[in-house]
């Protein structure tokens, strides 16, 4: 089989997606997602200017040494364009490789390890009382574990929060928007949060809680310790991740269960956090790490140091990444959680797919490959247009996290 011809689609169904469309010789086409929410068009223009052009006439069944000529190759190694750009071309081989195999790619992972896929999803409020009224309506829909997150008194908006009617989206269209931040009043407002959420639904739900990156380590460590009495599932991105010991600091003061990584891209951002038991659960998923081919070594190696996986799964993962995440949890052994934030109608009209979701869980269906296809036809209705994510400031001006 040979790849014969291969390009880029960019539609805006509520919000940006980049997908890449992989053809062969033998009539089955692959498809591939490659969307970095905010540089949708850097990772496009690497895709058709830089790689495609190399990846006309290969074998797409060469899923490994295709990665390792487009990771190689470049010299220029790593970072999150280039690793979307080789994850889209991966995730459309992988997907090619299941068609023509006429298996589902879980099966090409080692087969199925569990039925279903445990996800969790996102409870929001403007305050504390609006959030529990957004925990029971979950509940409702038959989700075992919710992440938390209420807006903060004292200021104006909060990323992360819904507000007013309809789905929350993170990325705003036009440029980016500021927001205030303040550590001290966030602080005050998380522990509040939770012992409300336990006292009013007891210790059966898993509770999650993001905290996108905005403290210091021990700052995080103080958060960590005064949410011990709740039992998290996880805390999320406590601290930036570029310093990787930063953890370390985290870890020697909480029993709060770590999760970090969705902004990594390959196995090297999570080096030292694996191998020194800094955290406990590895976010980075397949677009934004390179594809099946680099998370399922990165999975494995997590797996020698007790780390399990708990995938990024925001709506700016593609239809395309949510199958193939869920193939990717079916099969392998270290599998903890998968983030569920349901894409709108009109993104799952562009992507008809054959997973689904019941009580809790996410299943990947059977269909051949990854499950999922794109309509170019109504794709086409909905022009790329500019997106990004809100940016904070702390209330003195100094920039922080977003
Ligand atoms: C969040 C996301 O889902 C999460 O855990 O951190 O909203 C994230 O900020 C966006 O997906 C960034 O693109
Ligand atoms: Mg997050």
């Amino acid at each position: 089989m040979k790849i014969t011809n291969a390009y880029v689609n960019i539609t805006s169904p509520g919000r940006n997606f980049v997908t890449l469309k992989v053809e062969t010789d033998e009539g089955i086409y692959g498809l591939g997602d490659g969307t970095l929410n905010g540089r949708e068009m850097a990772v496009a223009s690497y895709l058709t200017e830089h790689l495609i052009p190399s990846l006309i006439g290969r074998d797409p069944f060469q899923t490994e040494d295709i990665w390792q000529f487009f990771y190689r190759g470049a010299y220029w190694r790593r970072e999150p364009v280039t690793m979307a750009a080789i994850a889209a071309i991966d995730l459309a081989l992988w997907d090619i490789k299941g068609k023509a195999l006429n298996t589902p790619v879980y099966n090409l992972l080692g087969g199925k390890s569990r039925e279903g896929v445990t996800v969790y999803c996102h409870a929001t409020g403007e305050n504390i009382d609006a959030a529990l009224e957004d925990v029971a309506r979950h509940k409702e829909m038959g989700y075992k574990a919710i992440r938390v997150q209420c807006g903060i008194p004292g200021l104006a908006t909060t990323y992360g929060i819904t507000h007013g009617p309809g789905r929350y989206e993170p990325a705003e269209r036009g440029l980016p928007s500021e927001s205030a931040w303040s550590t001290e009043m966030y602080l005050r407002q998380v522990p509040k949060l939770f012992a409300r959420v336990r006292e009013t639904f007891g210790e059966e739900l898993h509770l999650l809680h993001d905290c996108h990156h905005r403290m210091t380590p021990i700052e995080a460590a103080r958060l960590g310790k005064e949410l011990e009495p709740f039992h998290l599932f996880w805390m999320e991105d406590p601290v930036p991740a570029e310093l990787q010991e930063g953890f370390k600091l985290i870890r020697e003061h909480t029993t709060t269960p770590i999760a970090t990584g969705e902004v990594f891209n390959s196995v090297w951002d999570a080096h030292d956090l694996i191998r020194n038991q800094w955290i406990d659960y590895l976010r980075m998923t397949l677009v934004h790490g390179g594809g099946i081919t680099h998370l399922k070594k990165t999975a494995d190696f997590a797996a020698l140091y007790h780390v399990r996986t708990g995938f990024h799964g925001a709506t700016d993962l593609s239809p395309v990444t949510m199958a193939a995440a869920l193939h990717f949890d079916t099969a392998i052994h270290n599998f903890g959680i998968q983030e569920h934030m349901p894409h709108t109608d009109e993104t799952d009209a562009v992507f008809p797919h054959h997973y689904t979701y019941k009580d809790g869980a996410m299943y990947p269906g059977d269909a051949p490959g990854l499950g999922v296809d794109l309509d170019e036809k109504l794709a086409a209705k909905y022009p790329y247009q500019r997106a990004y994510l809100p940016i904070n400031r702390k209330l003195d001006g100094t920039m922080t996290e977003w």
